[in-house]
């Protein structure tokens, strides 16, 4: 039975992968951090109680901030396969933190690559990189040979971990691979980031739990994918029978605007942007229509004004594709944010 470690197996893309890996007949060991309240839930579902049952998978404290933490899991275990995915994932919070973020985004991929190297265990590494080091726009689309150019702490902690990754490859000829990853969403998407925020707060208005929507740069464009297809390709890299670095992206781009469009118009919810009517509150006084507001507090010092991947070597090399259309991914979280927030009305009585 083959072993993977997951760092970051709370996360999104963490959850995502855990299943994958398990429905493949992996035993799964997940890194978690220790927290005051649980942070279990996107995984809860797969969880059983070692003491209880036989179960494939099997959770860990430790940190990316602790070499020592991350050398015990690497020695008790000896993983077949690595996926590091454990990040400061968010790229306005790098601002307010950049230190902690090279720490953990940077200096964790290293601790981890220090770690294969004393144990001397034989294992494949993925590093979870992103489309935010491309950042200023100098091609589009962009692809592996992309010039970098980061525009956040974030993006200048992945360039560490992107560049570390390929150093161990070469001095040490450890199987070890890039994903840049382009933005990929889902119903477990973290609450804070663009998408979900929609998704959430469009619910809630519709239910008449949330009155308005704030939000920054609405202009931005992404190239957004579907996280439960990303997963399948950070696999497939580390099956490949060579390690490489590979984009992994839809091919299209659409603007945040465009996104809360969609999402509005799933919920049969007229929506007018700040500035376009009378409101107050929210709510179009004469209309009766959603307002979203723009709100500065969103902004970024810097911002990445447009995403846009090309990701024909992993097709080529890697025979990866993405299944998920744009609208079937906005209609799957508009969908899940609805039945959420009408569960939630249901408990509160
Ligand atoms: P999330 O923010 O959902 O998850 C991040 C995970 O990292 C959580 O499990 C979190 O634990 C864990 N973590 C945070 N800090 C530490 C630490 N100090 N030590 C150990 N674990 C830590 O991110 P996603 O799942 O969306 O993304 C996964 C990875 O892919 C990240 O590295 C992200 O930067 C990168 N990426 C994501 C993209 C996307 O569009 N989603 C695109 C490209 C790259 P906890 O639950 O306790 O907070
Ligand atoms: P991003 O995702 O920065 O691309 O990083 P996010 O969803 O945070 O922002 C996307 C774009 O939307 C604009 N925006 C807002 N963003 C947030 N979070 N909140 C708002 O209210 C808002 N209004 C407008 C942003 O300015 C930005 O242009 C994500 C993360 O998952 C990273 O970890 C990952 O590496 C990259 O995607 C690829």
């Amino acid at each position: 039975m083959k072993k993977a470690l997951i760092t970051g197996i709370t996360g999104q893309d963490g959850s995502y992968l855990a299943e994958l890996l398990l429905g493949k007949g992996y035993q799964v060991h997940g890194m978690i951090r220790r927290s005051s309240s649980f942070n279990t839930g996107r995984i809860d579902h797969i969880y059983r109680d070692p003491h209880e049952s036989d179960t494939n998978l099997l959770l860990h404290y430790g940190d990316l901030n602790d070499a020592s933490s991350i050398n015990h899991i690497l020695r008790e275990i000896r993983p077949d396969e690595i996926y590091n995915l454990g990040a400061q994932s968010h790229v306005r919070v790098s601002f307010d933190v950049p230190e902690y973020t090279a720490e953990v985004d940077a200096l964790g991929a290293v601790r981890i690559l220090e770690g294969i190297r004393e144990t001397g265990i034989n294992t494949r590494f993925y590093q979870a990189s992103s489309s935010e080091l491309y950042g200023k726009v100098v091609e589009t689309p962009q692809k592996e040979t992309t010039p970098f150019y980061p525009r956040s702490p974030y993006a200048c902690a992945k360039a560490y971990a992107y560049y570390i990754t390929q150093n161990y490859r070469e001095s040490y000829g450890m199987f070890a691979c890039n994903g840049i990853l382009f933005n990929h969403e889902s119903p477990r998407r973290g609450e804070t980031f663009v998408t979900r925020k929609i998704t959430r707060a469009a619910a809630r208005i519709k239910l008449g739990m949330q009155r308005c929507l704030y939000l920054g740069n609405i202009e931005a464009k992404r190239d957004w994918g579907f996280a439960g297809d990303y997963v399948e390709a950070m696999w497939r890299m580390l099956q490949a029978s060579e390690a490489g670095d590979y984009v992994v992206a839809t091919g299209e781009t659409y603007t945040v605007r465009s996104f809360a469009e969609l999402v509005f118009a799933r919920l049969d919810m007229p929506l007018i942007w700040q500035g376009e009517g009378v409101h107050e509150k929210g709510i179009d006084s004469k209309t009766g229509k959603i307002v979203v507001e723009i709100d500065p507090k969103y902004f970024r010092p810097a911002e990445v004004d447009l995403l846009l991947g090309d990701a024909t070597k992993a097709k080529r090399e890697l025979g990866w594709a993405p299944q998920t259309s744009y609208r079937e991914l906005v209609e799957m979280m508009t969908d899940a944010d609805l039945e959420l927030a009408q569960r939630e009305l249901r408990a509160n009585g």
